[in-house]
């Protein structure tokens, strides 16, 4: 079994974590402060978004300096306490590497802007007039991805914000300054790495308009990532740390390659493909229901495709740039615990390394904020005003903030009933969601019923059952609509032979199971969602139900 097999990874966004200080913005200090509460949760690595000097254009997806720990969130020794009480408690710290761009306040986009040749070769600089722009690629923040330098006459990329310039990978000397920063944070103790939109880092050849989309076939999983990402691994001397990269729009293929062991790459991968399945036409900003289908049909055709060809895939529904998931494929009234749950299990079960995002195993929901006052993020901003531009009223606008906006996952946590869900003694840089006297992890740990519970549950049983860490996965009752159902089984084990038997009802009426399929009096039940539930495999699941069995 690979190390992190076994292991599950929780990710901590620092700004809405904990405000130890009082200043309304969580801290290091505040992580350290619920680390006990992290342990008993029981997961193994803690992934921290940037809090590395950043202006905060991206909320720190926008790195300054590397190698820094931004005031706003503490000082170095906050975070060398921070690793090691982390340390002491057997969970590991992985940071958020920002590698495809770096802030435009970064000093080597300073020195580039100077006109220093050598600064100038670390970013992508095209020649030309300001009337004409290098190509038709968009930003993925709205807008073009070029921004024009009078004083040098060039235009640079920015894949995301225009504060956001795309760093050129094929100078190696910006590749050895990366890779000095992961033995930095190496040095100090860190155990892994996330990497940032790192299929994004190899840009082609010719840059020349994209005729048929926004330009990402061009540079998506481009020609020399691979390499790249091999170099750096070997030569940061970190391929037996957990690494996993984000990848944008990418393919299965393209993953295999990150994640297969063979190629000393990375540890495994997210893809995003099964959170597009409530965007209409592929487009974010447009509503849809989810579809289920597709939903059951990805997550298929990713976990089979991974499996039989050796890659490893991160299983998630969370992060700081998703709404969360109970309100969006779950339910967040009638069936907000159960739903929840159901969730959790149906993903924590698969073949993968599955990842919590702060508030998910509380059963967060979205805020639901009604005025754009209340948002902060960069990307809800300007695509406020896109939708505007396109003839949406306000109303509608917002509507469609409230279900897709970043900031739906990014409020603060909710740790009590205290005012400000006990996040902080102050105003948070923003608005808790209203629902915290009922939803918080003081409540929850009180209730043995709880969603908190369940997750932990979940955590024990990937320690305890080899078939989920390790096991194959196969796929049944496909054809039966919202059914999610699955086995996972050791393949040539002597001793127990292992097999488990995953039934989720990712809907909100019951489904009748075809038990005749099944042999019904051969499964022990391990794990269920309702309060009360049988012990044998029913004729009908109830809504959003989710069971587990073991075969004896
Ligand atoms: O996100 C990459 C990314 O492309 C998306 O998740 C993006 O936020 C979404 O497609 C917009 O609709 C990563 C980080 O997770 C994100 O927070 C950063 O803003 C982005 O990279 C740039 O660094």
């Amino acid at each position: 079994m690979m190390d992190f097999h076994d292991k599950v990874i929780y990710q901590i966004y620092p700004k809405s974590f904990m405000d130890s200080d009082g200043d309304g913005v969580g801290d290091l200090r505040g992580i350290i402060d619920k680390l006990d509460y992290l342990q008993y949760l029981g997961v193994d690595y803690i992934w921290l978004t940037p809090f590395f000097i950043s202006p905060q254009r991206d909320n720190g997806y926008d790195v300054a300096d590397y190698r820094s720990v931004d005031a706003a969130f503490g000082n170095m020794e906050d975070l060398e306490e921070l690793i090691s009480q982390a340390d002491g408690r057997g969970i590991g710290v992985m940071l958020d590497m920002v590698f495809n761009h770096t802030s435009t306040e970064h000093e080597w986009f300073q020195r580039a802007l100077k006109g220093e040749k050598e600064y100038m070769d670390y970013y992508i600089f095209k020649d030309g007039s300001s009337e004409h722009i290098p190509t038709n690629w968009e930003s993925k923040f709205g807008g073009p991805s070029w921004e024009y330098v009078p004083n040098l006459g060039k235009w640079y990329l920015h894949l995301f914000d225009r504060t956001q310039a795309d760093l050129n990978w094929e100078n190696p000397n910006v590749r050895e300054e990366l890779k000095e920063v992961l033995r930095f944070w190496k040095r100090k103790g860190i155990k892994g790495f996330r990497f940032d939109v790192v299929n994004l880092i190899s840009k082609p050849e010719v840059y020349e308009d994209d005729t048929e989309g926004d330009g990402r076939h061009f540079y998506t999983d481009g020609p020399h990532v691979h390499e790249f990402l091999q170099e750096i691994v070997r030569d940061a001397g970190i391929e037996n740390m957990v690494t996993v990269g984000e990848m944008s729009s990418t393919s299965i293929a393209s993953c295999i390659r990150y994640s297969n062991p063979d190629e000393r790459e990375l540890s495994m991968c997210f893809n995003f493909h099964h959170l597009k399945v409530d965007y209409k036409d592929g487009n974010k900003w447009e509503l849809m229901p989810p579809d289920i289908q597709a939903l059951k049909r990805l997550f298929r055709q990713w976990q089979l495709g991974m499996q039989e060809h050796g890659g490893w895939n991160a299983v998630f529904w969370c992060n700081h740039d998703q709404p969360r998931i109970v309100s969006r494929f779950g339910d967040d009234g009638r069936y907000w615990k159960e739903s929840a749950k159901m969730l959790a299990a149906s993903i924590h079960l698969l073949r993968g390394t599955p990842y919590i995002y702060q508030g998910e195993e509380l059963g967060m929901t979205n805020p639901y904020f009604t005025h754009i006052g209340q948002y902060r993020d960069v990307e809800s901003l300007n695509y406020y005003e896109i939708l505007l531009q396109e003839g949406k009223t306000e109303k509608e606008a917002l509507q469609i903030l409230a279900s897709r906006s970043r900031d739906n996952g990014r409020t603060p946590m909710q740790w009590s009933s205290e005012p400000n869900a006990g996040f902080s003694g102050t105003t948070p840089w923003i608005c808790v969601t209203n629902n915290y006297k009922q939803i918080n992890a003081e409540a929850e740990k009180e209730d043995e019923a709880s969603i908190l519970a369940y997750y932990r549950k979940l955590i024990r049983l990937r320690k305890e059952k080899r078939a989920i860490a390790d096991g194959k996965i196969d796929f049944l009752f496909e054809e039966t609509p919202y059914l999610f159902a699955y086995r996972r089984y050791m393949e040539c084990e002597s001793a127990s032979g292992e097999e488990l038997l995953v039934l989720n009802n990712l809907g909100k009426e019951p489904v009748v199971l075809d038990t005749a399929k099944l042999e019904t009096d051969k499964y022990k039940l391990l794990l269920g969602n309702y309060e009360e539930t049988k012990a044998g495999i029913p004729q009908v699941l109830r809504p959003y139900e989710s069971l587990l069995f073991e075969k004896f």
